[in-house]
């Protein structure tokens, strides 16, 4: 099938994109924080806290369509000497670390910061970011000394051991939470392939209005994967009209949208208590169903031609077709992105609202 210059080229690069996975890795040792840590970055439980029995021994694994979170059991003990631990778990296989520690670093964790650099220099030099985070911020006290210059003491503990002027991310996840916006914000900027950093992003809820605008940027740019993918599989034409598009790609990336928002079922039920609600939620709501895809395509599908009919005079037959099909795919997920985006912020802010 002859498709045009724009999508052949840039066909194998979304199907890698769209499947490229992001492997996150939590070390530290047991009762660290770890497990408390990743549910509040991610703004959902991802893993049981306060149980410290198996983690010791096992690797806790979660996967978030393509994201993987893995809480790896604690090194340097009885159990798991250094090296045993980096045979069994294979630690150098992941995209990005989150190191959690609560007291003193140890000659094994020392270890662990000079093997990601080794391990990097097998990836062709390109060190997977690691995030240095002293969690228990709350317990950090001392008589005799200030806040600032316990902290002070551990950055220079850390810099020590790593032999480099790294970050210290100093959080809480007690009572009162504390830095876990920093650490967010750092993870969202990782220096990562684009494709695997998307999987992080539409994974966590978003607690912010910024969280919600990179979202949305994110969203945006992954629309053209689901367009490509579409259009190469469009083997279902629009009855009555010369477009093919492939329904269930064009739906699972409007529910992968959604999903990113944080909006489903639910919060269509949820909204029905409030009087006045944004027109982007009718919009949201209507393209649930994958048969409303359908009925929205063959409404809609007549008028996006006619408007841009002068694109498409050189392609004849199915190429024109799967090409009409490309072009409505990312017209209806930017369209979706945004409606999601209004709607989101809108609860956000209501609920923001409500609580003040
Ligand atoms: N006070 C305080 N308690 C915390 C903090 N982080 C975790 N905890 C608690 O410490 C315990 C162990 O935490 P968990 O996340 O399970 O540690 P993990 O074994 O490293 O996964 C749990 O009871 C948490 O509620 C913190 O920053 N401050
Ligand atoms: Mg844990």
């Amino acid at each position: 099938m002859a498709l045009t210059e724009e999508i052949l080229n840039n066909l194998n690069q979304a199907k890698k994109d769209i499947d490229e996975e992001m492997r996150i890795a939590l070390i530290g040792q047991p009762g660290a924080g770890k497990s408390s840590l990743i549910n509040r970055i991610m703004g959902k439980k991802i893993f049981e806290t306060g149980v410290h029995t198996d983690t010791t021994v096992e690797a806790d694994e979660a996967k978030l369509d393509k994201l993987y979170i893995v809480d790896l059991p604690g090194y340097g003990t009885a159990r798991f000497p250094f090296d045993d631990w980096v045979e069994q778990f294979q630690p150098q296989n992941y995209d990005l670390y989150i190191f959690v520690f609560a007291g003193k670093l140890h000659d094994s964790d020392t270890r662990m910061f000079q093997s990601l650099k080794i391990w990097a220099d097998k990836h062709g030099g390109h060190r997977q970011p690691l995030f240095i985070v002293r969690n228990f911020v709350d317990s950090l006290w001392d008589d005799e000394k200030s806040l600032d210059e316990l902290k002070a003491e551990v950055v220079a503990d850390v810099r020590a051991k790593m032999e480099e002027d790294v970050p210290v991310y100093f959080t809480s996840c007690g009572r009162h939470p504390e830095g876990i916006e920093e650490l967010k914000e750092a993870i969202k900027h990782a220096d990562i392939p684009g494709a695997k950093k998307s999987k992080f992003l539409r994974n966590f809820r978003a607690t912010t209005l910024k969280d919600l605008a990179d979202k949305r940027e994110d969203a945006l740019a992954n629309v053209k994967n689901y367009a490509l993918a579409g259009a190469v599989n469009g083997l279902n034409p629009v009855p009555g009209l010369d477009v093919s598009v492939d329904i269930g790609v064009m739906w699972k990336m409007l529910s992968d949208i959604r999903s990113s928002f944080g909006i489903d079922g639910e919060t269509e039920a949820a909204l029905r208590k409030y009087k006045v609600i944004v027109p982007a939620a009718k919009n949201v709501f209507a393209l649930m169903a994958k048969e409303s895809i359908k009925s929205f395509l063959q409404k809609e599908a007549t008028g996006f031609i006619g408007k841009n009919l002068s694109k498409y005079v050189p392609f004849v037959g199915q190429a024109a077709a799967a090409c009409v099909g490309y072009a409505m795919t990312i017209e209806l997920g930017k369209r979706y992105v945004e409606d999601c985006y209004e709607l989101a912020v809108d609860i956000m802010e209501n609920v923001i609202a409500n609580e003040k």
